[in-house]
């Protein structure tokens, strides 16, 4: 259900530290989508309701961030970055990218990043028990929600061709 939009939408979700920022940089870069890092929309924004001291994160106000993104992405061409993707209305979303990262090399760049050992360990298991595909597949058509890995250069450039690929061919499907 793409509606009116010339360009399709992405998620590109994932466990902290997997490579969503860096993937969603580049393919803006080379397809020209925009990148709306949803983390940052939530605090330039204020879509929450304060800061959760406990789980050291933004209590989100789900409405206020819809409303915020709406305009956007209803335009089309949006990769939305964030660790979450339950939130997105189905009809929004055309592919949900989940990337995939082994557990020692998600604990090495969260490490890297100084994470506290409790959120650290917490990530770690949520990429174990594959927390965000789960959701993803819970949340969307299981047709349009794919996994790849993004544990080195070539990887990425791989995904990053892929995804291109399948942008030009879903521009194709939905031209007028
Ligand atoms: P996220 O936005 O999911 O938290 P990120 O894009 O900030 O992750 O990446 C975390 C770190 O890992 C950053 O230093 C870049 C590095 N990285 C990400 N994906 C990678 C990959 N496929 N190969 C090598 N390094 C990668």
């Amino acid at each position: 259900m793409s509606g009116e939009r010339k360009s399709p939408n992405i998620i590109i979700t994932g466990t902290p530290g997997v490579g969503k920022t860096t993937h969603c940089e580049s393919l803006a870069q080379r397809l020209g989508l925009r990148h709306i890092s949803v983390n940052e929309v939530v605090k330039d924004k204020e879509c929450h309701e304060g800061w959760d001291e406990e789980l050291t994160c933004w209590i989100v106000d789900e409405d206020k961030l819809l409303d915020a993104i709406e305009d956007d992405v209803e335009q089309g061409g949006c990769i939305l970055d964030w660790h979450a993707c339950d939130v997105f209305p189905q009809r929004w979303i055309d592919l949900v990218v989940v990337l995939r990262v082994d557990s020692t090399t998600l604990y090495d760049r969260l490490k890297a990043r100084n994470y506290p050992e409790v959120k650290l360990q917490e990530n770690l298991d949520s990429e174990i028990m594959e927390v965000l595909l789960q959701e993803a597949h819970d949340s969307y058509d299981s047709e349009i929600v794919i996994e790849l890995t993004s544990n080195t250069s070539d990887e990425m450039e791989s995904n990053i061709d892929r995804i291109e690929a399948w942008v030009k061919q879903w521009k194709l499907d939905n031209q007028e």
